[in-house]
């Protein structure tokens, strides 16, 4: 097992600004415009990113790799799949449940093609009551590692109340998939005051099998009579895996460690063929990334549960000499969550309209016109 320390900060992110140009998201879908009800078929886009050079046309010499990116709700995942891919695909927010689906984020370099999948974070089905949450967040990373060749396990080393144990759903996905390779990312280590808590929160959540004695293989898994046997009394509750083969220590935010993790994923490619084009980032609908870049922000910028009960809808999406014009709908339950949203002068709604403005340009690289409008009780508000 190894494990890496923080030593490349930022580098990642100044090495892939040489090796993806200036991009957006690649779209050859046709983009479908709704307007009073009426779908109508327009001109798909032009693509809006440059194709990344690629000498390597040959399929017999590519190479790929895919990785489910799993862990609890707000450790970081999609913030890190959009720093090591260097392209904002994935929504985040500083809540948690901010993605609700598996979400494809692609990296093509040199002759290897790495595809991450992003997923909801792991909830239990009391979470999923409680929360109101949809059925699709379990079957989502279920889809999301069913197609995956590895498993990353992300953590938040900066939650001191939940660093040092591996979330129940975790432990289960893990040995339900235990067939399959898997690594632990430790995230947001920008936010630790002392670095040396690490060290001993790797021992306990790999149960310190950093010495490599470690089984390999599902068959090696002890059985609960042999655990029971070994002194591991039967209802004392599993908190670490013995079967990770990497550690890695990063922070998403400022990009360290990124760098190791990312020639890790390389290193480990297989020879394959690519999946997709070298020129995408996601196969992601633009229409979809416009609505959940909206709900994110509503997490940001409304207080506790309220952003949860709204409902966005894309009402329009057009391209236009190279111009994304589009507009979403977001129905309020009340009038009284609609004042909230909109704000005196309604300037909370156009200080939310500029920041997912902003996240678009960064998404499509191009310019984008956005209008939100609200909705309570049948009556718009724009
Ligand atoms: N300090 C710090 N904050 C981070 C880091 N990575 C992510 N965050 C913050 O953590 C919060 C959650 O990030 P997300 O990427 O949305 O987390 P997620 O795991 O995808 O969350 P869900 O989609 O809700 O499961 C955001 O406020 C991020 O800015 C990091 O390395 N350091
Ligand atoms: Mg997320």
């Amino acid at each position: 097992m190894r494990i890496y320390w923080l030593t490349s900060s930022l580098k990642l992110l100044n090495c892939n600004k040489n090796i993806l140009r200036p991009t957006g998201v690649h779209r050859n879908l046709s983009a479908t415009v709704q307007t009073n009800g009426e779908n109508t078929q327009v001109t798909p886009p032009p693509p809006v990113i440059e194709t990344v050079e690629n000498n390597n046309k040959n399929p017999q010499q590519q190479r790929a790799l895919h990785i489910a990116v799993i862990g609890v709700p707000n450790v970081g995942k999609s913030t890190f799949i959009n720093n090591i891919i260097n392209h904002k695909v994935c929504p985040t927010s500083a809540k948690v449940h901010t993605t609700r689906k598996a979400n494809t984020a692609i990296l093509t370099t040199g002759q290897t093609q790495l595809v991450f999948y992003d997923t909801p974070g792991l909830v239990t089905q009391n979470e999923i009551r409680k929360h109101h949450l949809e059925q699709s967040f379990k079957s989502a990373y279920r889809h999301a590692i069913q197609h995956a060749d590895i498993i990353a396990v992300m953590q938040d080393a900066s939650n001191s109340w939940t660093r040092k144990e591996l979330h129940p759903t975790v432990l289960d996905t893990l040995k339900a998939y235990a067939q399959l390779p898997s690594f632990l990312v430790l995230n947001k280590v920008d936010a630790l005051k002392s670095k040396r808590v690490l060290l001993d929160l790797i021992k306990t959540l790999t149960n310190d099998t950093l010495n490599g004695k470690r089984p390999s293989k599902k068959a090696d898994l002890p059985s609960r009579e042999e655990q029971a046997t070994a002194g591991h009394p039967l209802n004392k509750r599993e908190t670490s895996w013995n079967h990770f083969s990497d550690v890695f220590l990063v922070s998403s935010i400022t990009g360290s460690g990124l760098q190791e993790l990312q020639d890790y994923l390389i290193s480990a490619a297989k020879p394959r063929g690519w999946r997709y084009a070298a020129n995408v980032y996601t196969d992601e609908k633009p229409e979809s990334l416009i609505v959940e870049s909206v709900r994110a922000r509503l997490l940001d910028y409304l207080p506790q549960e309220i952003p949860y009960n709204l409902k966005c809808e894309l009402e329009y999406y057009n391209v236009e000499k190279h111009v994304v014009y589009t507009s979403v709908v977001v129905q309020c339950p009340t009038p009284r969550i609609e004042r909230l949203i909109c704000g005196e002068s309604n300037g909370k709604l156009r200080q939310i309209t500029e920041r997912v403005t902003s996240d678009l340009v960064e998404m499509f690289g191009q310019a984008v016109s956005l209008t939100i409008s609200t909705i309570s009780g049948g009556k718009k508000k724009a």
